[in-house]
């Protein structure tokens, strides 16, 4: 095999070997199961994207970059053929390669194209959205204040779409000592998977300094990091501690632990699979609130729900605060007579 498979940035949290325990606490013991969680339409798109390509073209096909921000996703595509690489000079000339559903800069594009690579683009539609504005944006002369973490690969996404235009802002205090140009033509955009109340502190502060700052001409932050916020929010309320499924480098899904934390929850933690919960965490716990991010298949939540179950959390209560929906058609290149999993549609 001629390209280096991506490094795994998550070492596996050592596992308990000894099952959990049913120890008594004070009350009932129950489970808070936050609605929506899991998958987003755009993850699903990217990983029946790797899926059918595998499926068209055979083994192996190679994604640039962790096809979504999933340690169990990323280990099931190994599994049945796909190879990550970290860069597409990794990729044998003429080859097929995905790019993730975090997206590329036209430099990636352009590399591609170069080295005669077969593209086939698995950006969520929501974040092509967002290098769309960039590139209006840019087009007409404004500063694009990028509010988003530096080294994202979204981000990095975004920001080469007009990199001379765009100045990132990591957090709410970057937004006091950030310079512009010309404050009169300033806009801010956004990562789609940040905290929406620590993205609206930023934005208030930048439009203290800044009072003409424009807004995005519509949310960046997606429906599905928004409406995960919006459930955490319910259940962290009522619950002495929440777990969220999802892998260390999820954005969206590290965002629902420091949410879950500002909203009540007494404790919360992130894990990717259900044995590294530890026994200590449950001591005196009644109610567990369980989500988990948009890149997280919902198996793992129900490995997660049979291990509490063995230490007495058997009253699952769903917690909904919104319906979804959405769907997304598969890129053009696998379009004809795709079906998504479960037998679903496509939607246009
Ligand atoms: O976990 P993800 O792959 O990505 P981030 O939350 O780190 O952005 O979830 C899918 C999101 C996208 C794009
Ligand atoms: Fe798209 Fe949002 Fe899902 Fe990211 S989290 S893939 S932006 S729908």
């Amino acid at each position: 095999m001629s390209a280096t498979a991506v490094s795994l940035p998550i070492p596996r949290v050592p596992v308990r070997r000894e099952p959990l325990v049913d120890r008594p606490v004070d009350g009932s013991k129950k489970v808070l199961l936050a609605a929506p969680r899991g998958y987003c339409a755009g993850v699903d798109r990217a990983v029946v994207t790797v899926e059918k390509a595998l499926e068209r073209y055979g083994s192996p096909v190679y994604v640039r970059k962790q096809i979504v921000h999933n340690i169990h996703v990323v280990r099931e595509l190994e599994d049945q053929g796909a190879i990550f690489v970290d860069e597409v000079d990794e990729v044998p000339e003429g080859a097929h390669v995905v790019f993730s559903a975090h997206g590329v800069s036209p430099a990636v594009v352009d590399a591609a194209a170069d080295r005669g690579l077969q593209a086939i683009d698995a950006t969520c539609p929501l974040v092509t959205k967002v290098h769309r504005e960039a590139k209006r944006f840019a087009r007409d002369d404004y500063q694009i204040l990028l509010v988003g973490h530096s080294g994202h690969e979204e981000v990095e996404g975004t920001a080469g779409e007009a990199p001379g235009n765009v100045t990132i802002v990591n957090n709410p205090d970057e937004a006091d000592t950030i310079e512009v140009d010309d404050p009169s033509k300033l806009v801010w955009l956004s990562q789609t998977t940040l905290s929406v109340d620590e993205t609206m502190e930023t934005v208030d502060r930048l439009r203290a300094r800044f009072p003409d700052l424009q807004n995005p001409p519509s949310d960046d932050i997606c429906y599905a990091t928004q409406n995960r916020q919006v459930a955490i929010k319910k259940v962290a309320a009522e619950a002495d501690l929440v777990i969220v499924v999802g892998s260390a480098n999820s954005s969206n899904s590290v965002r629902l632990v420091e949410v879950a934390l500002q909203h009540g929850a007494k404790a919360a933690y992130r894990i990717d699979y259900a044995d590294e919960v530890r026994q200590e965490w449950l001591d005196g716990v009644s109610t567990v609130g369980i989500t988990s991010g948009a890149s997280v298949p919902d198996v793992l939540v129900q490995e997660l729900m049979r291990e509490l179950a063995q230490a007495g959390y058997r009253d699952v209560e769903e917690v909904r605060t919104a319906e979804e929906d959405l769907m997304f058609s598969l890129p053009k290149e696998l379009r004809t007579g795709a079906h998504h999993r479960g037998g679903r549609g496509v939607a246009a």
